[in-house]
């Protein structure tokens, strides 16, 4: 794929007060199965959710998604149609006090592949500020170019061996990162703030990492929505069979979601190059 701006996309009060309700309410309904999953405590995926047979919170979110300005963000995105990719969008509530909680530095590409662009419009639950974390990207000072190409020779590396639509782990500690840009005297980083009802969206080859933030740290609660061209997915989805949720629209307007195993996608698109 190309490679687009590495700058994340900021949008406020894309959802209305009541949709924050009705997201954090889906939250609360997800928290008691986020506690039995051991490596993961602090989130849940919606395909979880889906073989769980606990639809509500899944519907509930799409349908606020759906009617909100995060769908004109992807519309705009992908003018031909766009897809939820259900393995990878969940719900974190995110603990400072857990080790496990923190996600250090990443590309999303490591557990999506290449191939067509998917975008994590993530939507945090709480303000973010006064010691509520949000995420870190690399400032635009930085060259993302730099740990893009340190990334890209590790991934290559494992897909090598471990072969195409294979998810890996690769992670860069806060560290590791301030050596890479030590030139910028640690003015490396920046943690957009926004109002829960806002969004930042961003690509799998935007760098990002839970923020850490100075004050006290306080719980937050967010949604991951990872999303695709239906024509267009990424590697790890084109090359193994998993849920997407395909977005359709009625007659008269309204929105809802369709859901399929990727191969029928991936079939779909060969008929329409065929
Ligand atoms: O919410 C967080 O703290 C981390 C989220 C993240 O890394 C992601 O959405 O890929």
């Amino acid at each position: 794929m190309p490679l687009p701006s590495f700058a994340p996309v900021v949008v406020e009060q894309a959802f209305s007060a009541h949709q924050v309700t009705e997201l954090r309410s889906a939250m609360d309904a997800c928290r008691p199965f986020m506690s039995d999953r051991q490596n993961r405590a602090n989130s849940i995926g919606f395909d979880q959710l889906r073989r769980r047979n606990e639809p509500a919170p899944l519907t509930a979110v799409i349908g606020a998604f759906l009617n909100s300005g995060a769908h004109d963000f992807a519309a705009e995105q992908f003018p031909d149609d766009y897809c939820f990719l259900l393995w990878n969008c969940s719900f974190r509530y995110h603990d400072p006090a857990s080790t496990k909680s923190h996600l250090e530095m990443h590309f999303d590409a490591s557990f999506l592949g290449l191939g067509g662009k998917v975008y994590n419009v993530w939507v945090p639950l709480d303000d973010l500020g006064n010691g509520v974390p949000g995420l870190t990207f690399l400032s635009p000072e930085a060259d993302p170019l730099k740990l893009y190409g340190i990334w890209r020779a590790e991934y290559d590396a494992r897909i090598a061996k471990h072969g195409p639509g294979a998810a890996v782990d690769i992670f860069f500690d806060r560290r590791t990162v301030e050596r890479i840009y030590e030139d910028l005297g640690g003015e490396a980083f920046v943690a957009p703030r926004i109002k829960a009802g806002g969004f930042i969206a961003f690509h799998q080859l935007v760098a990002h990492s839970t923020e850490v933030v100075r004050e006290t740290p306080k719980p937050r609660g967010s949604l991951e929505f990872r999303i695709a061209g239906v024509r267009s997915l990424p590697d790890v989805y084109s090359k193994r069979d998993l849920w997407a949720a395909v977005v359709q629209t009625d007659g008269v307007g309204r929105r809802s979601v369709r859901i399929v195993e990727t191969s029928e996608l991936v079939a779909e698109a060969g008929d329409h190059t065929a």
